[in-house]
């Protein structure tokens, strides 16, 4: 997918730039119109239907830890401070003007922004390509492939060898119906080696039809249970990925990788690494996102590092409260994500309710879930009674970390690193009820 210019290219661009300037462009139109122009109507006088959200593909920065191991990979020489590591992603830029989604160029964030859909609901996600800064060169087509959806149509499937994908200043509205509620990943999928490692990952749920029923305090459940065995007080996603700070670098300096020679730098938990996943959450609800003037994401004081990287992987929750984390792996390696001192129960796994056929109950107690590349699960935990506070903090600790050694330091640093954040158990009545995920 990653194309050579001919000649018989350049006059089309040519030709492009020149319809565009004059507001209508002469291009056959295979795909949704350029994005100059958000909302078109049809030759019978109907408005097509906007979107519920509109995401657009770009690179940009993020700031991952120091480590001395490096040199010249990490940090990247050419990222402006305080940032460090050169990606692809994706942005959040429903609502925006023409002007502000263009100005979210070079300002992709990691992981991408987190977006749910209700089961049976149509969901519209239109996705525009803004191209990327640093290498004008790469004018590869992005797409958005929802990972184990099982009623997709290949059109919307995101997968460019039977699909359609989304060139540079292009749109294209992928539309979802859900029928299985779960938690799924969706990223990337043209060049996907590369551009699922470079950042374009995050995660996708689908909200149970038997929310709001009363088998559970909350209303809130991650599947049809019928009985409330899934029924949660609190979600946080935990996204999985990692970054070989070699091939990052690489692709900020017009290199390529050399993909046999992969190894995980960096093991991250929702784009950060230990300690940032314990600093809080930027604007993380798809549906209400807070920015700035230019549409930019609003950096939290003290964590500008993290502007790129907003959605915090810190568990938090009153005792006797219960909490779902809902994890998948988008990180090309296995992961052993481990509750040090609480038991989870695996109650779904790859968006599906542990039930046998005959209704079954096949779900389990552990303290590790390992997940490998591409696999999600649904765990539940009970929050422990609150036993009076850990190192003069108001609440208990646990650690919530990945056993492979590979995934807990930062690029070989001494100390905890990498895909490690906190569990915080509060007493009884501290924390208000959890409107968002992650929060
Ligand atoms: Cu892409």
């Amino acid at each position: 997918m990653r194309k050579t210019f001919s000649r018989r290219d350049l006059i089309k661009i040519a030709g492009g730039t020149v319809a565009a300037a004059a507001g209508a462009s002469l291009l056959p139109r295979y795909l949704g119109k350029g994005w100059l122009s958000p909302l078109a109507t049809n030759s019978a006088g109907a408005q097509e239907i906007a979107p519920d959200l509109y995401f657009a593909a770009t690179d940009g920065w993020i700031g991952l830890p120091p480590s001395p191991a490096l040199p010249p990979y990490h940090p990247d020489d050419l990222a402006p401070a305080p940032f460090t590591t050169y990606i692809f992603g994706f942005r959040n830029v429903t609502g925006l003007t023409v002007d502000q989604v263009r100005y979210q160029k070079m300002r992709a964030q990691h992981s991408a922004p987190l977006f749910w859909a209700d089961e049976g609901a149509t969901l519209r996600l239109q996705l525009t390509n803004l191209g990327l800064q640093m290498r004008p060169d790469l004018v590869d087509a992005h797409t958005l492939h929802w990972h184990g959806f099982r009623h997709v149509i290949p059109f919307f499937d995101g997968e460019p060898m039977g699909s359609v994908s989304v060139p540079i200043d292009r749109n294209f509205t992928y539309v979802f119906r859900p029928r299985d509620p779960g938690t799924y990943m969706y990223h990337c999928h043209v060049e996907d080696i590369e551009h699922v490692h470079m950042g374009m990952t995050g995660m996708v749920f689908v909200r149970p039809a038997q929310n709001g029923q009363g088998f559970y305090q909350s209303g809130r459940y991650a599947y049809n249970d019928g009985d409330g065995s899934t029924g949660y007080d609190r979600e946080f996603s935990m996204l999985l990925t990692e970054v070989w700070s070699e091939a990052h670098w690489d692709d900020s300096h017009i290199q390529l990788p050399e993909w046999t020679d992969y190894r995980v730098d960096f093991g991250l938990i929702n784009g950060r690494a230990y300690p940032d996943t314990l600093a809080p959450s930027g604007s993380v609800d798809p549906f209400n996102p807070v920015r700035d003037a230019n549409g930019d994401l609003i950096p939290t004081p003290g964590y500008e590092h993290l502007q790129y990287q907003p959605i915090s992987s810190l568990v938090t929750c009153n005792e006797g409260e219960r909490v779902l984390l809902r994890f998948a792996n988008l990180g090309f390696t296995e992961g052993a994500m481990t509750t040090a001192g609480l038991k989870m129960r695996i109650v779904g796994r790859d968006a599906t309710l542990m039930r046998g056929i005959t209704d079954v109950d096949t779900s389990y107690l552990t303290n590790t879930i390992s997940l490998g590349a591409g696999e999600s699960a649904d765990a539940i935990f009970t929050a422990p009674a609150y036993r009076g506070g850990s190192n003069g903090q108001p609440y208990d600790t646990y650690l919530l970390y990945n056993r492979a050694t590979t995934h807990g330091s930062n690029a070989g640093t001494a100390g905890y690193g990498g895909q490690m954040t906190e569990i915080r158990v509060y007493p009884t009545g501290t924390l208000p009820v959890q409107t968002v995920p992650n929060t």
